[in-house]
């Protein structure tokens, strides 16, 4: 989940199902930014300094700014648990304020000019653009009788599916989100053939945001159906075997706007079933749960259509497990009768395939590195239970797929790296291991009925190979289906190796460093460091145009330790970073930057440290405790009030690795990390801060705004009027969390970013 990744198919922080799900979409695997002169309306409503440009001049730019101060409203205090914490940029939190609005704006006003003032950012601007120009495909998949594949000629905004006959016919548009709105701002989030391949259910998000409608359109005349789904967010959509309904989850109607600006929290969801050719009004709730408002309920029909697996969450980890008999309901008209499997909440259950009663799940119980297990319907109690594919001592078991009736595919983390293998589905043994090199598999198809599967490997310098193999003839082969190439990029100038550094408490940790060749090791190359480091969720090689422009032209190296809170080592290394374990995932990410430095790879002043999401909380944690370590940095659409993030609309889901401040441990321990609340400023009014710059966004609903609001304006109060380095927000309007950027705004947003540490590091941009 590079968030610098341009790849399609890597958007794995921002993904919003669990894991990959062979059938929702093929195309994604896992679920992978900003003076002067402010007018009188904003100055009215804001107090304190000035906001019009201070005459300090900073550095050799010679340029002079000052920092819009924001009200403080001290008489905000919260008591948990006797200790009273003060909140003086509470009514940052309302996103419709004037205030806030205004606050924005001014945000914008002081980071635009510093930006735009970067002499090479037209150059960074036009490489980036130059080198993004290549073709990206995903692989192919059959549906029914056709075959869909998504393309993006190189700079188009959103991806393009495409259908035809034959693999090898000529390939017509079947949906083009970049003509449903002007500035690709439209998405194409979600979507599911009816087995038939004659229907297809496709979810659209506007701006950024995690809601959804769903469409559906009839395959042979392109036509839509009259109904729209509303009111969909965080929804599993599954079509009936006899193709005439699909469950998908739903949330109630709620007062206000829910366009994604909004903050409330989500809750009450509710699993439907919707008739095709109906309006929404007729759609019946199948499952829900009302005592638990928080929990969302996935549901997956069975491959041979007589069960729904149902699915409900209530974090970001474990699940429970249902089924319903739809062959006891033909009709689905209303609650459908579940059976329970599993009663707590205390593993990850993922259904694979099943044959008759007999089901296969993808489980971490008892088995930290995750197993396949059998599970019988007729005879679910779990001392019953059969493992299929033991856990395996060391590489995670990613996810797995069912292919040509009684195989699996399975996809296997090893050391970060991908491993991709054969099974049989009847006893588990392994029939093929297909060669890869060092890198990901990013995509994938394949189904049961099918004889004949594609995946997509990518790593930091091979932009996009898609293998076919046939497995109806062996010795199975994978061929190179389709490879791509980015003109102006000759991976043999670069390197790419995986290292293991010691962290704080002697753990061993993966780290992959990127650079040209031949790179003098003299402390003296500007090194990027990428970290997110929790949910359980794995940063493995992808190929980042952004990334090659700050190693091609900045002589730059690129570092992604794989640190602890992540699944990169299976749930233990999930555990070892979450909760009371947060503070590895910091140590681990800055001993990464102690290994740079101490291995002459790059120093402190020139040393970036670049996350998002979670991985914002990371880098505004580590500059916190230690400054010292970074230059600049660069915190994404993060985490930062760890106090408050629960209340915000899908927030709730987090206390899993986070925990809660409504618990008194996980309070006391939230505080000493938490970034807002550890801002520090030094006794010459200086904060001892590396160049930051804030990034986010008006739709991002997944982390609202506010976070970073309150946080840059936390950071700035700490600074002198004429801070140097800068600490900047770079507030995007009509985008959200990341996923279904279209690629104009992303490649704004990088080049903003490459600018940023342009000017806050004194980089050169060498031709
Ligand atoms: C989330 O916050 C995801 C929350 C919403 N969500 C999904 N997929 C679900 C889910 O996007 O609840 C899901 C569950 C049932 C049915 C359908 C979807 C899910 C699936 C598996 C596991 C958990 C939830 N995420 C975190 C995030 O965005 C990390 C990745 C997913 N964060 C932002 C964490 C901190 C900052």
């Amino acid at each position: 989940m590079s968030c610098l990744s341009n790849c399609m198919s890597v958007l794995r922080f921002f993904a919003n199902h669990r894991r990959f799900s062979a059938n929702l979409t093929v195309f994604t695997i896992k679920h992978s930014q900003l003076f002067h002169n402010v007018n009188n309306s904003i100055a009215s409503s804001l107090s304190g300094r000035t906001l019009t440009a201070s005459a300090t001049s900073l550095r050799s730019w010679n340029m002079t700014f000052a920092y819009p101060e924001a009200r403080r409203d001290d008489t905000v205090v919260d008591d948990y648990h006797g200790t009273k914490i003060i909140d003086p940029y509470r009514w940052l939190e309302d996103p419709d304020s004037e205030e806030t609005k205004a606050f924005i704006e001014a945000q914008n006003k002081i980071t635009r000019p510093f930006i735009d003032s970067c002499p090479v950012k037209s150059q960074i601007n036009d490489r980036l653009t130059e080198l993004w120009d290549y073709p990206k495909y995903s692989c192919p998949f059959r549906r029914g009788n056709r075959y869909f594949f998504f393309k993006n000629t190189g700079l188009q905004n959103q991806n393009v599916l495409y259908v035809q006959e034959k693999l090898e016919g000529e390939a017509r548009v079947f949906l083009d989100p970049n003509s449903l709105s002007e500035d690709g701002t439209v998405a194409l989030s979600g979507s599911r053939f009816t087995e038939d391949g004659n229907t297809f259910a496709y979810g659209l998000s506007a701006s950024g945001s995690d809601w959804i409608t769903i469409h559906i359109k009839d395959v042979a005349t392109g036509k839509d159906y009259p109904e729209v789904l509303k009111k969909v967010k965080f929804a599993s959509m599954s079509w009936t075997k006899d193709n005439k309904g699909l469950f998908y989850s739903r949330y109630p109607e709620q007062s206000g706007k829910t366009d994604g600006s909004e903050t409330e929290v989500n809750r009450d969801q509710k699993l439907c079933y919707h008739r095709l050719d109906t309006p929404q009004e007729s759609d019946v709730i199948v499952v829900d749960f009302p005592d638990e408002p928080l929990w969302r309920i996935g549901a997956e029909v069975s491959d041979c259509g007589r069960y729904l697996i149902v699915t409900p969450v209530k974090d970001c980890r474990d699940n429970l497990l249902f089924f319903a008999d739809l062959s006891k309901h033909p009709e689905i008209s209303g609650k459908l009768p579940l059976t329970q499997i599993v009663h707590k909440f205390e593993a990850d259950y993922e259904y694979i395939t099943n044959e008759g009663s007999v089901c296969i799940f993808r489980t971490n119980k008892n088995a930290p590195n995750y197993r396949l297990v059998k599970i019988d319907l007729n005879n679910p109690d779990e001392q019953n239970w059969e493992t299929l594919i033991p856990e395996h001592p060391k590489d995670v078991l990613d996810w797995a797929s069912a292919v040509d009736h009684d195989k699996l595919v399975i996809h296997y983390v090893r050391d970060v790296k991908s491993v991709l293998q054969l099974h049989s589905m009847g006893n588990g043994e392994l029939l093929e291991q297909f060669p890869l090199d060092v890198g990901s598999v990013v995509g994938f198809s394949g189904k049961k009925e099918q004889t004949e599967i594609f995946y997509h490997f990518m790593s930091f310098l091979t932009p996009g190979i898609i293998y076919h193999v046939d497995l109806k003839s062996k010795p199975y082969k994978p061929t190179v289906f389709r490879e791509v190439k980015v003109k102006g990029f000759d991976p043999s100038q670069y390197e790419a190796k995986q290292i293991f550094y010691s962290s704080k408490d002697g753990t061993q940790v993966p780290m992959f460093i990127v650079s040209k060749k031949g790179l003098a090791l003299d402390g003296n190359n500007p090194a990027l460091v990428y970290g997110y480091g929790g949910f359980n969720i794995n940063v493995q090689p992808s190929f980042s145009v952004t990334r090659i422009v700050f190693m091609q032209h900045f002589n730059g190296v690129l570092a992604v330790p794989n640190i602890r809170g992540g699944g990169e080592y299976g749930e233990r290394w999930h555990n070892a970073g979450r909760l009371l374990n947060k503070q590895n995932v910091f140590d681990d990410f800055q001993a990464a930057a102690e290994y740079l430095h101490r291995e002459g790879y790059s120093r402190p002043e020139l040393t970036t440290a670049q996350g998002g999401s979670n991985g914002g909380l990371l880098v505004a944690a580590c500059i916190n405790q230690r400054p010292d370590l970074y230059g600049a940095a660069i915190v994404q659409v993060g985490v930062l009030d760890m106090l408050r993030f629960q209340k915000f609309t899908i927030g709730h889901a987090w206390v899993s690795d986070y925990g809660s401040s409504d618990n008194e441990t996980q309070f006391n321990y939230l505080l000493k990390y938490s970034p807002l609340h550890n801002i520090k400023s030094s006794d010459n009014g200086r904060a001892p801060y590396p160049a930051t710059l804030v990034l986010t966004a008006d739709h991002d609903d997944r982390v609202v705004p506010l976070h970073s609001l309150k946080y840059v304006a936390t950071l700035q109060h700490a600074a002198a009027a004429d801070h140097w380095p800068p600490l900047l927000a770079r507030v995007d309007t009509k985008a959200g969390h990341g996923g279904g950027k279209p690629t104009a705004k992303i490649i704004e947003e990088h080049t903003d970013i490459l600018s940023f540490m342009t000017q806050a590091l004194g980089l050169t941009f060498v031709k």
